[in-house]
C-alpha cells in the first residue's frame, strides 16, 4: 500500500524551503497545507535537504508524501500534509538553489537550517569571514552556505527585480533582521561594486520578516515507523513524530504575498519578538537545562529528566526567576498558564524526546538562550545562579574535564565546538579554568559575558562541584544560593 496525501496536491510550487528536516516537516509544511486547504493557490514548497539524501530519497520513493504522528500521552493521530511538489540535496546542486531564488515564480524562500546554518560569528558579531565555506562563496562558484546562497539567489534575482521574501523559522532572536543583516555582509564583501545592484535590489524589493516558531519535534525512531505502518496501513520510511501543540508567530510583512497560514492557526502580529523572546528563553532556555542536568543524571529523555524532583524545581526556578523577568511578555499573555503549559508538554513521556537531543548543539544553540538573560541579572547586581548551573552543565557534557565521565546521554550530544573545547577541557587545570577559556577567551557566548569575571567563576565552581561530588551536589548548590528550599528528594527520606 503506498501513502495517500489527505488532499489533491498544489500543482505548482511559490515557495523554496532550505531545510528539509523533521521540524520543518512538522511544522511550515502542516501550516501551508492547511492554508492550502481553506484557500487554495500555488504555493506548493520545493524542499532542499543541505547535504543527506535520506528524507530526499525517501519522499521520491514515496511519492513526495510522509506522515506527521501527533503524539499525546493517550493517543497518536496521522496525517499525511502533502504539499511539496518537489525535493533536492543542496550539495548535489547549489546553483539549482540559486537559480531557484532567482525564478520569479519563486515568491517566499523559508529556512529551518538551525542556529548553527548562519555562519554566524559570536566573537566579531558578524558574518563569519574566518569560515571557508564562506570564503569559498564569496570568491565565486556555486555556493555552499546558505547565507551564500541567499546572497548569489537575490543577486541573480535582481535582474528580473521581481519582489520576493526569505522567512527564518530558526529559533534565534530577531531570525529576519538576523539573516538580512547577514545577507547584506555577504553583498558588502563582495570586490567593488559588485554586490551594490542587489543592495538596491534588497532595499526596494525583498523583506525578511521574523517568525517564531514552536513545535516538539523529537528524532524519527525505527518503533515509530512500525507503528506509523500498522495504523496506516502502509510503509513510510520517513514518519515524523510531534508534539500535539504548535504555535507560529509571524512578522506580516511580505513583498509577494503568502499563504493563509492563520488558517492553520498562525497568529499574524507586530509583537513577534517578544514571542521570539518569551520562546526561546522560557521553552528553550529551560529546555537546555533540563537536557544537560537530566543528561547527567543518567536520564534518557526531557519527561524522564524533568520528573526528577531537584531538576523540576531547578527548572521551574529558571524560568520563573532567571528568564521571566528579561522577557516582556506579548500582549494578552498569561504568563503563568504559559509556564504551566510548558511543563505539561515537557512531561509528555509518549513523545519520547530525547537529553541528548536537546543537548546537541549547545554551542550555537546556549548562546540565543543565554547571555542577554543572563547580562540583565548581573546588571542588577543579582548572580543567575541557575543559568551558570546551564552552563556548568553543557560544559561538563561537551568538555568534561580529565576523569570525569559524564555518560552516554551527554556522548551522544553532537556539537561543532566539542573538538576545540575537548582540547581545552584536556589541559584545564580546573572547571574555573575551563570555564575561563571557554567564555573568556574562545568568547562562545559572545564578548560581554567574556568580561563578567564572577559569573564566569560561578560556572567554573558548578562545574568543578559537577566533577568533584556529582550533579545532585551542584543542582542543590543552585538552589540553596536561589533560596529554594531543598525539599527531601525519594532517596534522602527514611
Ligand atoms: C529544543 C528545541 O533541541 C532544542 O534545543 O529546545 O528544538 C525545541 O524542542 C523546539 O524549539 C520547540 O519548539
Amino acid at each position: 500500500m503506498r501513502i495517500i496525501a489527505d488532499h489533491p496536491r498544489p500543482q505548482r510550487a511559490c515557495i523554496l524551503h532550505l531545510g528539509l528536516g523533521s521540524f520543518h516537516r512538522a511544522h511550515q509544511a502542516v501550516y501551508t497545507y492547511a492554508a492550502l486547504q481553506a484557500d487554495g493557490g500555488d504555493w506548493g514548497i520545493v524542499g532542499v535537504a543541505s547535504r543527506s539524501r535520506t528524507v530526499v530519497d525517501a519522499m521520491h520513493a514515496q511519492g513526495l508524501l510522509y506522515t506527521v504522528a501527533t503524539i499525546s500521552p493517550d493517543t497518536t493521530s496521522l496525517s499525511v500534509p502533502g504539499v511539496h511538489t518537489d525535493a533536492y540535496v543542496a550539495a548535489d546542486g547549489p546553483e539549482r538553489v540559486v537559480a531557484q531564488i532567482a525564478d520569479p515564480g519563486i515568491r517566499i524562500v523559508t529556512l529551518t537550517v538551525t542556529e548553527n546554518g548562519y555562519s554566524y560569528s559570536p566573537a566579531t558579531q558578524r558574518l563569519d569571514l574566518d569560515d571557508e565555506t564562506v570564503r569559498a562563496d564569496l570568491r565565486g562558484g556555486a555556493p555552499r552556505s546558505t547565507i551564500g546562497q541567499l546572497a548569489r539567489g537575490l543577486q541573480a534575482r535582481a535582474a528580473d527585480g521581481a519582489p520576493i521574501s526569505i522567512l527564518s523559522c530558526d529559533n534565534l532572536a530577531a531570525n529576519g533582521k538576523h539573516t538580512e543583516k547577514l545577507v547584506r555582509e555577504f553583498l558588502q564583501e563582495l570586490p567593488g561594486t559588485e554586490g551594490a545592484e542587489t543592495l538596491a535590489f534588497l532595499d526596494r524589493s525583498v523583506t525578511f520578516p521574523s517568525s517564531m516558531v514552536d513545535r516538539i519535534v523529537p528524532a524519527t525512531t525505527p518503533e515509530l515507523r512500525t507503528r506509523v505502518a500498522s495504523l496506516l496501513g502502509a510503509r513510510d520510511d520517513i514518519p515524523v513524530p510531534a508534539e500535539p501543540f504548535t504555535m507560529w508567530a509571524i512578522e506580516d510583512s511580505f513583498a509577494a504575498g503568502r499563504p493563509a497560514w492563520e488558517a492553520g492557526g498562525a497568529v499574524f502580529t507586530d509583537e513577534v519578538g517578544r514571542y521570539e523572546q518569551m520562546k526561546v528563553r522560557m521553552l528553550n532556555g529551560t529546555h537546555s537545562l533540563i537536557a544537560y542536568l537530566g543528561a547527567l543524571s543518567g536520564a534518557a529523555t526531557i519527561p524522564a529528566a524533568v520528573g526528577i524532583d531537584r531538576i523540576h524545581r531547578a527548572a521551574r526556578g529558571i524560568m520563573r526567576d532567571e528568564y521571566e523577568p528579561s522577557i516582556e511578555l506579548p500582549s494578552g499573555v498569561d504568563v503563568r498558564a504559559y509556564e504551566d503549559e510548558l511543563f505539561e508538554r515537557f512531561a509528555n513521556t509518549a513523545l519520547g524526546h530525547r537529553t541528548s537531543q536537546v543537548g546537541t548543539d549547545g554551542s550555537v544553540k546556549l548562546r540565543q538562550r543565554i547571555p542577554e538573560p543572563a547580562l540583565l541579572a548581573l546588571s542588577h547586581g543579582e548572580m543567575p545562579h541557575l543559568i551558570a548551573l546551564t552552563v556548568a552543565g553543557y560544559l561538563s557534557c561537551i568538555a568534561p574535564l580529565p576523569g570525569f565521565d559524564p555518560g552516554l546521554h551527554a556522548a551522544a550530544m553532537t556539537d561543532a565546538a566539542r573538538e576545540r573545547l575537548a582540547a581545552l577541557a584536556s589541559t584545564a587545570r580546573d572547571g574555573r579554568e575551563l570555564a575561563r577559556r571557554v567564555m573568556g577567551e574562545l568568547h562562545l557566548f559572545g564578548t560581554e559575558l567574556a568580561e563578567q569575571d564572577a559569573f564566569i567563576d560561578r560556572v567554573g565552581a558548578l562545574t568543578d562541584t559537577i566533577r568533584r561530588q556529582g550533579v545532585d551536589a551542584a543542582i542543590d548548590d543552585a538552589l540553596t544560593a536561589v533560596g529554594s528550599p531543598l525539599t527531601p528528594t525519594k532517596e534522602m527520606q527514611p
